[in-house]
C-alpha cells in the first residue's frame, strides 16, 4: 500500500486527498483526447476496453474465469468478472479505500496488481480513473472477503465513500458506467459488432477464458454471444481458415516461456497465395508488427530452408525467400511481455529487441522438432514454398521475355500468331484457338482485316496442367502474353493491349474445358485488369448441326436442340460436334466467328475466380480432385456458359 500513499501526496484527510484527486481528473475532462485518443466512436468504445482490460488482467493473474459485458438501454455498460474483487481496504492515513483510489487517481489503476503482463498500463491502459472522469455516472460493486461493497461516482467525483451493502458468497467486480454526453458529443451509442468482435478476439487470445457479450438495448431484439476457446489462438487460426483449403490438418501450435516472456504461436498453410499474419502483445493487436513478428518471420524462413536442404530431392534448389515460405500462411503471433515498448506511427509496433530472439528461440526449439516428427506435413509445406519459388522465378523470366520486343519468343520460337491487318485495338479481336487443325480452319475462315488467330497446342498445355509456375514457363502462354502486348502483373499496362477482344475458343469437351480453365486462371492471376476491362470472351461453338435436304441449322445447347427439332418434319440428320476441328473454315466462320451471328460470352471476374478455384483444386498431386473435375465438368461448362 506504500505506492498508494505516494500517489496521494496530500494525505492528511479524506477531503484533502480527494481535492488533489479531482484536479487530476479535471485535466482528463479538459483534454479527453490526450487520454483516450478521441471523443468520437473510437474513444467511446475505448472506455469499455479500459474497464474490460482490468478483468482480463485478473484472468491473466489466474483468478478470473468469466467476464460478462452487457449493453443496457440508454447505452449503459456493465462489466462483471468473477475475480478476487478489487481491493477495498482503507489506507489508515488517507482514509481512502483502494477501490476509490483506483477510480479517482490518474494512473493509479494496476498499482496493486501482481501480474506482470497487464493489459492496462500497456498501449492505452490509462485506467479506470479516466473512464470514471468521462462518465456521467459510474458505479462499482466489489464482492470480497464475504462482503458486498458499493460506491458511486459522477463525472469523476465521489458521490459517497465505499460502503458495505451486504454479504457476499462469491467474489468478483462489477462496474456499471454511462459515458458522458457532454464529452462524447458525436455519439454515446455503442456498436454491438465492434464490441462483439473484440470480445471474441480476446477469447481467442486468452484460452479457456469465458467471455460473453449481450446487447439488451432493444428488448425485442436482444443480441448475445458467448465465447470460450480451450484451444486459444490455435482455434483462432482454424476460424480464420474457415472457407479456405488447409494444406495440412493440424494447426501448428507452440507455447514457450523465454526469460519471462510468454511466446504463443499458431499457424497453418492453405491453398491460398496470400498470407495473413496477425500479431499481438499483451492482447493488443500490433498492426505495425515489430520484433515478435520479425522473429517469427525470419525463423520460419531459416528453419524451412534448413529443412529443405535435408530433403534429397531439393539439393539443387535456390533458397526460399520469406515471401515463398509465407505463401498461403495464416498465423497468429501472441506474446506476453512484462514491459512492452510500443513504437511506430500508431504505437502498434513492438520495439523490445530481445523479443525477436525469444520468438526465434521458441521456433527453433519447437518448430524444428515438429518438422522432424511430422515429415509429411514438412514435405507439404516445403513443396508449397518451392512452388512459390518456381512461380517467382518463372514470373521474372516471363517479365523479362515480354519486355523483349522480338519476333521470336523467349524460348527462341517464332510465334504462330496470324495477325490481322488493322492496328486499331478497339476494332480488332484475337482468337485463342485450341489445336492446330481448328487453328487452320479459323485462319482460313476469319476476316483477316480485324481478326487475329493464335493457335495453341492444346495437348501440350493440357499435359502441363495445373502448376502455376509452369503456366509462365509454357511457350503457348508466352506467345499469348506477347500477342496481347500488355505485359503481366506489376508491368501490366492496359493501354498497350493490341486487341480489345481476346476470345478463347476451345472444344466442348473435358480437355477444352480444362484448357479454358487454365487460360482463365492465367488471365485472372497475371492480367486481372484485362478481365475487369471486359476484354476477355469465350466463343460459343455450336454443339449440333441439324440438316435436312438443303436446310441447315446450328444448335448451341441441348434445350435448343429439342426446340429446333420440333420444327422439322420427319427425321433430320443430327451431327454432334465433338471438337472445333470437325467444322470446316466456312462453318466455323458462320457459327462462331461472324459477328452477325455468333454469341460471345464476356468473362466476368466471378467466372475467373471460379476458374481459379477449380484450377487450385486440380493443382494437388491427388488424382481424385481431377477425376471429380472431369465428372463435374459438364455442369461447370454449363455454369460458365449460362
Ligand atoms: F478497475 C476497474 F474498475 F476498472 C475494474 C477492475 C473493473 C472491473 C470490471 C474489474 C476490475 C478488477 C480488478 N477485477 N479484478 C480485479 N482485481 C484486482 O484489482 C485485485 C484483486 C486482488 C488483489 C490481491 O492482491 O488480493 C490484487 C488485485 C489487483
Amino acid at each position: 500500500m506504500s505506492k498508494l500513499s505516494e500517489e496521494i501526496r496530500d494525505n492528511n484527510s479524506y477531503e484533502a486527498s480527494s481535492i488533489q484527486v479531482l484536479e487530476g481528473l479535471e485535466a482528463v475532462r479538459k483534454r479527453p483526447g490526450m487520454y483516450i485518443g478521441s471523443t468520437g466512436p473510437r474513444g467511446l468504445h475505448h472506455l469499455v476496453w479500459e474497464i474490460v482490460d482490468n478483468s482480463i488482467d485478473e484472468a491473466l493473474a489466474g483468478y478470473c474465469t468469466e467476464i460478462n459485458v452487457e449493453i443496457y438501454g440508454d447505452n449503459l455498460i456493465k462489466v462483471v468478472d468473477n475475480g478476487r474483487g478489487m481491493p477495498t481496504d482503507i489506507h489508515p492515513k488517507t482514509g481512502v479505500s483502494a477501490t476509490e483510489t483506483i477510480f479517482t487517481v490518474l494512473h493509479a489503476g494496476g498499482k496493486f496488481d501482481s501480474s506482470s503482463y497487464k493489459v492496462s498500463g500497456g498501449l492505452h491502459g490509462v485506467g479506470a480513473s479516466v473512464v470514471n472522469a468521462l462518465s456521467e455516472s459510474l458505479e462499482v460493486y466489489v464482492n470480497r472477503a464475504g462482503k458486498k461493497h458499493y460506491q458511486k461516482f459522477s463525472r469523476g467525483k465521489t458521490v459517497a465513500p465505499l460502503e458495505v451493502i451486504g454479504d457476499a458468497e462469491n467474489t468478483g467486480t462489477t462496474v456499471i458506467f454511462k459515458a458522458d454526453a457532454e464529452i462524447f458529443k458525436e455519439t454515446t451509442s455503442y456498436d454491438y459488432e465492434v464490441l462483439r468482435h473484440r470480445i471474441q478476439q480476446l477469447a481467442f487470445l486468452n484460452k479457456g477464458l469465458k467471455l460473453n457479450i449481450k446487447d439488451s438495448r432493444d428488448p425485442e431484439h436482444i443480441k448475445e454471444a458467448k465465447y470460450c476457446y480451450e484451444g486459444g489462438i490455435k482455434e483462432y487460426v482454424q476460424f480464420l481458415n474457415k472457407g479456405k483449403a488447409p494444406l495440412h490438418q493440424d494447426v501448428i501450435y507452440l507455447e514457450e516461456s523465454v526469460e519471462g516472456t510468454i511466446i504463443e504461436l499458431a499457424f497453418q498453410y492453405t491453398e491460398d497465395y496470400s498470407s495473413s499474419i496477425y500479431s499481438f502483445v499483451n492482447n493488443i493487436y500490433t498492426q505495425e508488427g515489430g520484433t515478435h513478428e520479425e522473429g517469427f518471420r525470419t525463423s520460419l524462413t531459416r528453419i524451412l530452408n534448413n529443412y529443405a536442404k535435408t530433403m534429397a530431392s531439393n539439393k539443387k534448389e535456390e533458397s526460399l525467400s520469406g515471401d515463398d515460405v509465407r505463401e498461403g500462411l495464416t498465423a497468429i503471433v501472441s506474446c506476453k511481455v512484462s514491459e512492452p515498448q510500443f513504437e511506430g506511427q500508431t504505437k502498434t509496433k513492438l520495439g523490445n529487441t530481445e523479443v525477436r530472439r525469444y520468438v526465434s528461440q521458441a521456433m527453433t526449439d519447437k518448430f524444428d522438432a515438429y518438422l522432424k516428427e511430422n515429415p509429411n506435413v514438412a514435405k507439404i509445406i516445403i513443396e508449397k514454398a518451392l512452388l512459390a519459388l518456381h512461380a517467382r522465378i518463372a514470373a521474372k523470366k516471363a517479365r523479362e521475355a515480354t519486355r523483349r520486343k522480338s519476333p521470336l519468343d523467349s524460348l527462341g520460337f517464332a510465334s504462330k500468331l496470324a495477325d490481322c491487318r488493322s492496328k486499331d485495338p478497339s476494332k480488332t479481336e484475337m482468337y485463342i484457338v485450341e489445336g492446330d487443325s481448328a487453328g487452320g480452319s479459323a485462319k482460313q475462315g476469319r476476316d483477316s482485316v480485324y481478326q487475329a488467330i493464335l493457335p495453341l497446342r492444346g495437348k501440350v498445355l493440357n499435359v502441363e496442367k495445373a502448376r502455376v509456375d509452369r503456366i509462365l514457363g509454357n511457350r503457348e502462354i508466352i506467345s499469348i502474353i506477347q500477342a496481347i502486348g500488355t505485359g503481366i502483373q506489376d508491368d501490366f499496362d492496359i493501354t498497350q493491349a493490341r486487341y480489345h477482344k481476346i476470345v478463347i475458343m476451345t472444344d466442348a469437351d473435358v480437355d477444352g474445358a480444362h484448357i479454358r480453365t487454365l487460360l482463365l486462371t492465367f488471365f485472372y492471376r497475371f492480367m486481372k485488369p484485362l478481365i475487369e476491362a471486359g476484354y476477355v470472351y469465350i466463343a460459343q461453338p455450336p454443339l449440333f448441326k441439324i440438316s435436312q435436304n438443303k436446310r441447315v441449322e446450328y444448335v448451341y445447347s441441348d434445350e435448343e436442340l429439342k426446340e429446333k427439332l420440333a420444327h422439322f418434319s420427319g427425321r433430320p440428320n443430327i451431327q454432334r460436334y465433338k471438337g472445333l476441328g470437325e467444322m470446316n473454315a466456312e462453318q466455323l466462320w458462320d457459327t462462331t466467328m461472324d459477328p452477325k451471328y455468333r454469341t460471345l460470352l464476356k468473362v466476368t471476374m466471378s467466372d475467373a475466380i471460379e476458374a481459379d478455384r477449380i484450377f487450385s483444386t486440380l493443382m494437388g498431386d491427388d488424382v481424385e480432385p481431377r477425376r471429380e473435375f472431369i465428372e463435374e465438368n459438364a455442369v461447370y461448362v454449363q455454369n460458365l456458359d449460362v
